[in-house]
Parts: C-alpha cells; sequence; structure tokens
C-alpha cells in the first residue's frame, strides 16, 4: 500500500516534496533518478543507516516499516519505491515515464525490482558494509532494540554474527537469475526495458545494476544488460542521484577490501553458480 496515513500529525503540514532516504540505499537512488528526470527539487533528509538513524521512534512514525525511502508531498505520505516513483511521474510529471503502450512491460520491471531487493540487501551486507566500519555494540543494539520489524531485526541479528556460506551462496544465484530474467527482457535488441523508450522500468534497475558494479559481479556474462546500462547511465539524472550522495570514505573502504577479497578467491564471483568448489 504506497499512500499511507501519517503517524505524526506534523508531516501533514508539511509543504513541497521531502524525501527521507539514504546516500547508498538503492531504493533511494531509484526516487532521486526519478525527481532528477521530472526536474524536481526535493527537501533532503538524509539518513545514516549504518548509524540506526531509521531505527528511531521518530523515523518510525514516518514509515512504520523502519525502511528508507519515504516520501512526503504536501502532506501525501508515500512509501515503497517502486510506488514512489510511479506517484512522483503520475502527480508531479506528465506520466511520460509510464506510458501507456508500455505499461504492462513497466508493471512487469517494478514488480521484478521489488521481489529482487531481498538478495541485493544480502550480497550488499555480506560484500560491502561487512568490510565498512564496524557499528559498535551499543549502536547495534540500539539498532535492533530499536526497529519494530521482527524482520529487520532478525536480519540484523545475523548479519552481526556473520551470514552463513550457504545464505550468500543461495542469494548470489538469485541475483544471477533475477539477471537473467533481466538480459531476457532485453534480447530482442529493444534499448530499454519496456520497449521503445526510456521510462520507470529503466530507473528502477539503474540502482541495481550500479550495485552490482561496486560488488565486482561479473556482468559480462549479461552483454544486453551491460549494453543496456552503458546508454541508461549516461543520463545525467544517473549521475545526479549517485554522485555525491555515495559516502566516499566507506565506499574506498569497502571497495579496497571486495578487491582485497576477490584476489584471494572470496569474491562475489566465487559464491552460486559461479562457485567452482
Ligand atoms: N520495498 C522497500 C524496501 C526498502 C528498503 O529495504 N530500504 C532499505 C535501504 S535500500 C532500508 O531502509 N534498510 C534498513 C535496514 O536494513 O535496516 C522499498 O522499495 O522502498
Amino acid at each position: 500500500m504506497p499512500i499511507i496515513e501519517p503517524g505524526r500529525e506534523d508531516l501533514k503540514d508539511l509543504t513541497g516534496i521531502h524525501l527521507w532516504h539514504g546516500g547508498m540505499s538503492n531504493c533511494s537512488q531509484r526516487c532521486r533518478i526519478t525527481l532528477a528526470e521530472l526536474n524536481l527539487d526535493f527537501e533532503s533528509h538524509l539518513m545514516n543507516l549504518q548509524a540506526g538513524d531509521h531505527a528511531t521512534e521518530e523515523f518510525q512514525q514516518i514509515n512504520p516499516n523502519g525502511v528508507v525511502p519515504v516520501l512526503v508531498h504536501d502532506g501525501t505520505v508515500v512509501i515503497n519505491s517502486v510506488d514512489i516513483i510511479d506517484y512522483l511521474d503520475n502527480t508531479l510529471g506528465d506520466g511520460s515515464l509510464r506510458p501507456p503502450h508500455l505499461d504492462n512491460a513497466v508493471a512487469e520491471s517494478l514488480q521484478h525490482a521489488d521481489q529482487s531487493q531481498l538478495a541485493l540487501k544480502y550480497c550488499t551486507f555480506e560484500f560491502f558494509f561487512q568490510h565498512g566500519p564496524r557499528a559498535s555494540e551499543e549502536t547495534f543494539q540500539n539498532i535492533v532494540n530499536g526497529l519494530h520489524s521482527k524482520f529487520l531485526q532478525d536480519f540484523w541479528r545475523e548479519y552481526r554474527l556473520g551470514f552463513a556460506r550457504e545464505r550468500i551462496h543461495d542469494m548470489v544465484g538469485r541475483v544471477h537469475d533475477d539477471f537473467l530474467r533481466r538480459e531476457g527482457v532485453l534480447s530482442d535488441g529493444r534499448e530499454w526495458m519496456a520497449g521503445d523508450q526510456f521510462s520507470l522500468a529503466d530507473i528502477a534497475w539503474m540502482p541495481n545494476f550500479h550495485r552490482f558494479d561496486l560488488l565486482r559481479w561479473p556482468l559480462e556474462k549479461y552483454p544486453n544488460l551491460m549494453r543496456w546500462f552503458e546508454t541508461a547511465s549516461a543520463r545525467p539524472s544517473y549521475t545526479k542521484a549517485l554522485d555525491g550522495w555515495e559516502p566516499k570514505k566507506l565506499m574506498d573502504r569497502a571497495l579496497g577490501t571486495l578487491d582485497e577479497r576477490r584476489a584471494n578467491n572470496d569474491g562475489i564471483d566465487n559464491y552460486g553458480p559461479f562457485a567452482t568448489d
């Protein structure tokens, strides 16, 4: 359900476009790309998820699910990134990012992006955040005790203990299947995910492809996707939505360790369907 009743009275009085979002969060990146495509300015409420900004009561009154992004537009609260980008195009754009003749294909892409979030999350925490600065015990306890969502509490506990290798094998396999499905969609030579026009279907997948590029995924296995991404990532909206938002210090540290990990045959391409051991 994308539009929710504001849990805080003061949200109803907010005017303009407000986005609660994370710098590295792919779901937030999707929203920032859409805002840039529509040439819309927004008031930024930047959250540090690794510090547990989203586990506070104050934030969970905005989104009871305890996740970013959240859009508040003139007092209307919208959650879930694929619904937010749809809302933005529909309400503040002219609908051109979801052209009627491509509606079914856009719906398929958005739904698939939504379903693929869990595997992306596991891979990101395993291959990226695990190598950033480790949260103190106090921060970790605040996150787990503060979050209302049992799913998120369990996820953070599992992450803190270190994911089982089997779990990561499984998640890498799921991402590979997701990419094969997107590769199939593009196999008729079409330029964009939904057909002949750039649309929300592309925006939904741009941050995901970027994420796995960062994680040193063997992207050459999907030539259609690589071709698509080269064109999609050349759009000014992509640069605007990503550059300057992804925390540089964290990126440098995590990416350096990722390269080391790969050199030690423990990179993402040593898991799931890519593992040879
Ligand atoms: N289906 C939601 C997923 C939102 C989501 O999982 N957001 C992540 C960042 S991309 C988050 O806030 N995670 C908090 C956590 O893992 O504790 C959407 O598309 O907005």
